[in-house]
Order: structure tokens, then sequence, then C-alpha cells
């Protein structure tokens, strides 16, 4: 309650005059403001930017936050510092949308002793006592990749396919998920082999310069296997570039579903992209809500998600999905 005072001063001082000549409630409206430090992984991609959209949405001043974000530019380290940021300044809540799912015991342990609960969001995080945070809301991205894959089986039956896979951040639960439903394709299909495979970290300039790479080497292929709607784009530039047909010579298989790779998707361009949810803003306003009545979240809550491949798909369609 401490620090909700303190920064109710701040904002009465920042805010003051405007709210009184608005005419809002200026004594007691902010004391219920509740503060929250979002450590967010950066802004590598479209799916990461609606992501971040979404939690200033619904964790608005209007809707009785203050929303503290950090980008931490796809390394964790800047995450833990944040952390540690954020306990000092003794926010109410943590969100935390983890770059990997590793060497998060510390930093949260800490968070723990200062008695501020933490939501993880999107990825996963393997820390030896789960008590270490409040509940965990995201995406089965291991479900995710098989879905993609038994679409390649049922739609690509008895073609030989040489695969170009691009990876997500390595430790990452996307990556992770991802990369073992295709290492199971793999080995269960004989005609598949893997061409080349690498990071392209989630980012349409890392996706490009692989792809564009793999073809000056030579390697022949003609299917991608791209992590991300991005490294997709990134994978259909460098195509394009070549002389190549995405769609016709390379298949292309995408993540996330973001409204540009869906019209991609119309085009013919990307085959199949599976659909990977970012809009965690009201689900973890609905968490805090929970905690604050002192009620106790779900511990793993898993988002429903849907897939799609041109058949059926309309503008009507990718102009109501929100993002
Ligand atoms: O698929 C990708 C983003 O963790 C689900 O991270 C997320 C992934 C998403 O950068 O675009």
């Amino acid at each position: 309650m401490k620090k909700r005072l303190i920064l109710l001063l701040a904002a009465m001082l920042l805010l003051g005059g405007c709210a009184a000549s608005q005419g809002k409630p200026a004594d007691n409206a902010y004391e219920d403001y509740i503060v929250v430090g979002f450590s967010q992984v950066g802004a590598e991609s479209d799916w990461r930017n609606a992501n971040t959209r979404s939690m200033q949405q619904a964790l608005s001043a209007e809707n009785g936050y203050r929303l503290i974000i950090d980008d931490a530019q796809q390394k964790q380290e800047r995450q833990i510092t944040a952390i540690r940021n954020f306990i000092h300044q003794g926010v109410d809540y943590i969100v935390l949308a983890p770059t990997t799912e590793q060497g998060w015991d510390t930093v949260l342990a800490e968070a723990k002793a200062a008695q501020i609960p933490v939501i993880i969001v999107d990825r996963r995080i393997d820390v030896a006592d789960e008590g270490l945070f409040a509940c965990w809301i995201g995406s089965d991205f291991r479900l995710q990749g098989d879905t993609a894959v038994r679409w390649m089986e049922e739609n690509l039956a008895g073609q030989p396919l040489q695969i170009v896979h691009l990876q997500g951040n390595y430790g990452s639960s996307a990556q992770i998920g991802r990369t073992e439903s295709l290492d199971i394709g793999v080995a269960a299909n004989p005609g598949w082999t893997l061409a080349a495979r690498d990071s392209g970290d989630f980012t349409q300039a890392k996706g490009q310069e692989l792809v564009e790479a793999y073809l000056a080497g030579g390697i022949g292929f003609n299917l991608i296997f791209a992590e991300n709607d991005n490294m997709a784009y990134g994978a259909i530039d460098a195509l394009k570039k070549n002389g190549l047909v995405p769609g016709k010579d390379v298949t292309i298989i995408s993540f996330d579903a973001n409204r540009t790779a869906l019209q991609m998707v119309m085009k013919g361009e990307i085959s199949f992209d599976v659909e990977c949810n970012p809009l965690h803003g009201p689900r973890v306003q609905a968490v805090i809500e929970q905690l604050e009545r002192g009620e106790t979240p779900p511990k793993f809550t898993f988002v429903e998600e849907s897939a799609f491949g041109a058949e059926g798909l309309t503008e009507e369609i990718i102009d109501s999905r929100g993002y």
C-alpha cells in the first residue's frame, strides 16, 4: 500500500491540474492504482508487438493500472536486471514474458522474498520450485508444432521433402516445442530430410539472411519450416530475390498467423500457418483481479488456438481477427 501511495502522489502531481479540470475524482481515485512491472522479451516480431499492445490496452490507467514495461531486447540478463529494478521500485505485480526457460530461480526467489507475485506469460520457465510464480498463461507450443507436422503429412504425403528449418531463439519454449515436433516428424517420415537448420531469432532480417546464405551455398530444399511469421517474411523475400516462387517452388509453413501472414496464406505464398495468440493482456488483468480478491488463479492456462490454410480463408475472417 505504501508504494501505491507514493505513486498516487506522483500521479497526482503529474495529473492533478488536468484531472481536476476534467472533473475527475481527484482525491481517492488512485488509491487502487495497481503498479505492474512487465519484463517483455523485446520487439522482435509482429507477435511480440501485438502482445505488448494487448498488455498496454488491458493494464491501462483507465482500468486502474500503472504499467511499467521493460524491453529486454531478447537478452535474459536484461530481464533479470529489469526484475531487480521492479523489486527495488516496489511494484505490486511482476509480469514476465521469459526469453528462455532456464535461469530464473535466483531472481524469482528475490521477488518472492519481497512478496511480489510473479505472473508468467507466453513462454514457460523451468524452475525447481513452482511456488516462485503465481501462474502461467500461454500457448501449447508442442501442440502447435504437431499441428504443422500433421498438415505436412496429410497434404504433402509421398513427396520427398528437403526441409530448411528456421528456428526461434534457442532455449525458448516456442522454439523447443516447435522443434521437437519437426524432429519427430522427420524421424517418422522416411522421405523427409533436414537440408539446413539454424536460429533466426524470430526476426525477419535473420530469416532472410539465413535463406539467402543457404541459396548462395547451393543447399537444395523444397520446404521452409519457419518457427514464426517474421522469419517466414524474410524467407519469402530471399526466395523472390533469387527468382523462386514461394508456395510453388518452395512450400512455406509458419507460426503465429498474424494478419500480414494470413494475407500471404490467401495468396498461396504461405501454405499453412498455425495460430499463436498474443492477446494476453485481458488474461493477465483477470488474474491480477483474482489475486487482488485473494483468490488463487489456475497455475497453468493454455489459450485456445487454431490454424489456417488457404481453403476457406477470407478477407472478412482476417479483418475480424485481433492481430
Ligand atoms: O511465435 C514469435 C515471438 O514466444 C510465442 O515469440 C512467442 C514467439 C512468437 O517472437 O513471433
